[in-house]
């Protein structure tokens, strides 16, 4: 007898904690199980095969897709398809929402949202990269087409949100909004085992994740509270430690572990913010809440923010709440 406890046995298990579940949940989870499997065996021989690199053409973002992109989309959106939970999805890699056309999924209770790769140029050069998904009941009429609506719920109306992390080892850490469970793949088991549970982000951090090469434009309050971190020594005598890779995923991982605060902030190439509020923000603020963190865009609770376009973005603070509201604090003192 061992003692894993893989990811498929958990989520049955923590089914219970739902009277009325009816186990839909559970299975469109397994979908996503299935998913991270094929697309981290893609990516763990991405610098072997010829699927690195760009396809030579650009997402609604304008930014160049890349070809583990399309196949991260393709497989996720796939094995969503497949089972009945799912009526249809939201994608980074997709200009408009799809809604599945089979029967079944017409009349499926759940809608997702992902971000199938993100992070994905940083694969050439062998940076963690990985898949955010966001998951809503539909509120549109069963068997309606018309399923637009359900894609523009404000965050805190999400069933369930979580991460893969194609690092040094594969992570699915996901909520269903009782706590947050980390799961670390063993492709020698091909199974998720339970590594990480009821994560909980420290109230305090010294680690800030930003890209400082924005600085000329970022807002004043950002600017006072990057040089307060640059030269306020905390009690604990350990200076703040600047660690920024890149990678949404990696970052956020990386300060839910230990304490820290990721910040994207307006910029001059991105003056509503670079990140996406549906299948990047709002993931990673319900994970970071039910981790005992906050996530704002400054002015607001991102998981209060009522959505209006698909790929819209904002302004992003994420992480230890004493850090997040440090920097509330130095934008606020700005505004009055
Ligand atoms: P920049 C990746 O494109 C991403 O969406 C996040 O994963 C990452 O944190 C950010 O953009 C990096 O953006 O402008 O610093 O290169």
């Amino acid at each position: 007898m061992t003692d894993i406890r893989t990811l498929g046995e958990f989520i049955v298990e923590k089914q219970s904690d739902f009277p009325h579940a009816s186990g839909e949940l559970s299975s469109l989870l397994g979908s996503i199980k299935l998913a991270a499997k094929i697309v981290n065996r893609e990516i763990n021989k991405a610098g072997l095969a010829d699927i690195t690199g760009s396809v030579g053409a650009e997402n609604i973002q304008g930014e160049e897709q890349q070809k583990l992109d399309l196949y991260a989309n393709d497989k996720f959106k796939a094995a969503l398809e497949a089972r009945d939970q799912v009526c249809g999805i939201a994608s980074e890699e997709e200009d408009l929402a799809v809604s599945f056309k089979r029967q079944l999924n017409r009349d499926a209770k759940y809608v997702v949202l992902m971000d199938p790769l993100d992070g994905s140029s940083n694969i050439d050069v062998n940076v963690s990269v990985g898949t955010i998904f966001s998951i809503y009941r539909r509120i549109s009429p069963v068997g309606s087409p018309a399923i637009d609506a359900d894609f523009l719920q404000p965050g805190h109306r999400q069933v369930a949100a979580g991460y893969v992390i194609y690092g040094s080892s594969t992570m699915l850490v996901y909520t269903t909004g009782n706590g947050v469970h980390g799961f670390t793949y063993d492709p020698s088991l091909g199974v998720f085992c339970l590594s990480h549970e009821n994560m909980q982000i420290p109230v305090d951090g010294n680690i800030y994740s930003i890209n400082e090469g924005n600085y000329i434009r970022f807002p004043l309050g950002v600017k006072k509270y990057i040089k307060y971190c640059q030269e306020y020594v905390p009690q604990d005598n350990r200076p703040y430690t600047s660690r920024y890779i890149g990678s949404l995923v990696a970052d956020f991982h990386r300060n839910l572990l230990k304490g820290g605060i990721y910040l994207y902030p307006s910029t001059a190439n991105y003056p509503n913010g670079k990140l996406r509020l549906l299948y990047e923000c709002n993931p990673m603020a319900l994970l970071i809440e039910q981790a005992g963190g906050r996530a704002t865009d400054g002015q607001q609770r991102i998981l209060d923010l009522v959505p209006t376009e698909l790929h819209q973005r904002v302004p992003f603070f994420v992480g230890s709440t004493n850090m997040v509201n440090k920097v509330e604090a130095f934008l606020h003192e700005i505004d009055e």
